[in-house]
């Protein structure tokens, strides 16, 4: 279908045809980041090009049809939902325990048709564990969504589900269908269900159980501006009614359809024959489980031929061709036995749910994570309680629920500690932070432990042979207190340590020695500055080019950088101007942990050209950030004076550079000066922009 079938012909032809040309650009943009996971335009072209289509159709209304891409969050709020009656009933499945609850499905199936059992081909895919929607599209423009409902009367959320990019507000391609009802589960990931539940931690709003319930309740906000913001995404498993009838096709094919429609589909659906195959498929896929990023229930199993589905047919609720294998539950229920309190890296001090061990989906569980106090409060919880633990994938095990009706009587309370559990220091809660945190910076063995394993992590330095273990026994012996005491250890000392040996420990020291060449964007993210992951690291080692440009950099600068936003920015500030960081970054470097520096090409800087000297102490600013300033202006900082230095700054006791300085009539300034040049000449230069 053409974006430009329904645009009205009274419009000029320029007119139309730009629209015409930014809607498919966007559509495009849309399918290829939320339906093929191929991203073609940045966000900042997608959002540009977006506002010109809103400034085109401001200018000429009669653009505005529903199924333009500015058209997702376009309907008011509701009072309420209104019913629909689904064409076709929404039905549930049955579900099959197990391989021979796999076979007898199989045989039942195959003695209606009147086949063998192994000549019958299954289509066989994940099930998905959401909300299960049905979108109805005439003339290739989607008309109305509903929920499932009690499956005859779902209710109308049609304006939640236009805000989804992967639902397609007009199908693509050519062959689109005169009528067509989709049926899929809308989900939402587990990177977007953690998200979103950190956030409404720390906003004090609604946490969410799982994605399931995560999904549902998106789906029936009330208004689609608040679902527009929820990560949700729509995968069809099903063409209800399609017209023309499309004769004598098969499940996988029209899933193959579906997906040039413009939906996304599951990549995992496969066509077997017989139960034998079904069944290790099953099995496999529940050894996948956890790879896939989100919830998962089971495997759908369906007879491959429509034709043979129709003559199947239903009993009561469900088909009789299709069936759901179960996998275990994600949650389970246990006791809460105590609690215990952990300190992170910045000091973050986390209530840890101490558990009788349980198994969630085949892992046992004995810890999870309850977040912090209000958590604690949010759920009601007590040593001692009866709760559910939920595991998915690689989210860390999580309390969702307590039982309040089996709360026992010698139940106790959470107490949350007024001092560091590890080093005493106080445990301080800002205002408006949910976090409490341990005061004890890296006085604090815990912070520093923790500090020195990022420090050494697989993204950050990559110190090969420094375990955790080995980390512990060096802060507990006192041997290590910052990551620049690491390059200090030498094999003599280190294998005077339990379970090292001569080899490990040469290898260790080897390794340190390989991790002194490193890039400056790691060099930045293994400082473990608040906030600042990899990606962050990286776009600033971009941005400043070098460490002394970043660590001068004010508050505004550092916003300057993408992604970086005043916390983040007040984050990357503090950090730099404490004293301990300064000494701990030139102790590094005085140990030869080094990278390649790159000066970001800013233009001519008004001091092109000019050798600078800085000597003696400076009150004001530091060495690093007078030099980084006199760079970004374009000058050169050298070490030592000759006829070529244009001028030399002489902080406190400054000594034989001052005098040659003077021996030689180069200008110095001194301290004060030196600032009211630098003010002068960056205001010169921002004016000259
Ligand atoms: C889920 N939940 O993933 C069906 N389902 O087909 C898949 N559900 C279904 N198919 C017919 N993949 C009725 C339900």
């Amino acid at each position: 279908m053409s974006q430009s079938d329904s645009l009205p012909s009274s419009l000029p032809a320029s007119v139309r045809e730009t629209a015409r040309a930014l809607r498919t650009a966007l559509d495009d943009a849309n399918h290829r980041y939320y339906v093929l996971d191929e991203p073609t335009l940045t966000d900042a072209d997608y959002d540009r090009q977006l506002r010109q289509l809103q400034n085109l159709e401001a200018e000429h209304p009669a653009l505005v049809t529903p199924d333009s891409p500015t058209q997702r969050v376009g309907a008011p709020p509701s009072a309420g939902f209104s019913d629909i009656q689904h064409a076709v009933p929404m039905l549930s499945l049955g579900n099959a325990f197990g391989r021979d609850e796999v076979f007898a499905f199989a045989e039942r199936v195959a003695d209606r048709l009147e086949s063998a059992a192994d000549d019958l081909a299954f289509s066989v895919e994940p099930k998905l564990d959401g909300a299960a929607v049905s979108l109805v599209y005439e003339h290739g423009r989607l008309i109305s969504g509903a929920t499932r409902g009690d499956g005859r009367t779902g209710e109308d959320i049609t304006a939640n589900l236009r805000t989804l990019r992967s639902v397609p507000l007009a199908l693509r391609g050519n062959d689109v269908p005169r009528l067509l009802e989709v049926r899929g589960e809308v989900i939402m990931r587990h990177a977007g269900f953690a998200q979103l539940n950190a956030r409404a931690r720390e906003t004090d709003s609604k946490v969410f159980a799982n994605p399931r319930n995560a999904a549902a309740g998106s789906l029936r906000q009330l208004d689609p501006a608040v679902t527009a913001t929820r990560p949700l995404e729509f995968h069809a498993y099903q063409a209800a009614r399609i017209e023309p009838d499309p004769g004598d096709a098969t499940h996988s094919e029209l899933m193959a359809r579906l997906a040039g429609l413009g939906f996304i589909t599951s990549g995992e659906l496969q066509v077997l024959y017989g139960p034998g195959a079904v069944a290790d498929y099953c099995e496999a896929l529940g050894e996948r489980r956890d790879e896939l990023g989100f919830d998962i229930d089971g495997a759908v199993i369906k007879v491959n031929h429509l034709r043979r589905q129709r003559e199947l047919g239903f009993v009561a609720r469900a088909p009789r061709w299709a069936t759901a294998w179960k996998f275990p539950a994600q949650e389970e229920i246990t006791r809460l036995e105590d609690v215990e309190f952990q300190v992170g890296r910045t000091g973050a001090v986390t209530p840890v749910a101490r558990l009788a061990p349980v198994s969630v989906a085949g892992v046992t569980v004995s810890n999870a994570t309850l977040h912090n106090a209000d958590e604690i409060a949010r759920l009601d919880v007590r040593i001692g309680d009866s709760v559910a633990i939920r595991r998915a994938g690689e989210v860390i095990p999580q309390v969702v629920r307590v039982n309040h009706d089996r709360r026992p009587d010698d139940a106790r309370e959470i107490v949350f500690p007024d001092c560091c559990p590890v080093c005493g220091s106080d445990v301080e809660r800002v205002e408006g932070e949910v976090v409490a945190r341990c005061a004890g910076g890296l006085y604090c063995p815990a912070q520093r432990k923790e500090a020195l394993k990022h420090f050494a992590g697989r993204r950050a330095l990559d110190i090969d042979g420094l375990g955790d273990k080995l980390i512990t026994q060096l802060v507990d012996n006192q041997r290590v207190e910052t990551p620049a005491d690491l390059f200090t250890l030498d094999v003599a000392y280190l294998q005077t340590l339990p379970r090292m040996a001569e080899k490990s420990s040469r290898n260790l020291v080897n390794a340190l020695d390989s991790a002194r060449s490193t890039t400056l964007a790691r060099f930045i993210y293994a400082l473990g500055i608040r906030e600042v992951g990899e990606a962050t690291a990286a776009g600033l080692a971009a941005h400043f080019g070098t460490l002394d440009a970043l660590q001068a950099a004010e508050q505004e600068a550092l916003e300057g950088v993408n992604d970086v936003g005043p916390v983040v920015a007040a984050h990357l500030h503090t950090f730099f101007r404490q004293p301990h960081n300064r000494q701990t970054i030139e102790a590094l470097r005085a140990a030869g942990v080094h990278w390649e520096e790159q000066a970001v090409a800013t233009g001519p800087g008004p001091l092109d050209g000019q050798t600078w000297v800085l000597t003696g102490t400076l009150e004001t600013l530091t060495r690093d950030e007078g030099k980084a300033r006199l760079q970004a202006l374009g000058a050169r900082v050298a070490g030592s004076v000759s006829k070529k230095t244009a001028c030399v700054v002489a902080g406190e006791a400054a000594g034989s550079k001052l005098e040659k300085a003077r021996t030689l009539g180069v200008e110095v300034l001194d301290e004060a000066e030196f600032i009211a040049r630098l003010d002068e000449t960056e205001a010169d230069d921002r004016r000259s922009e």
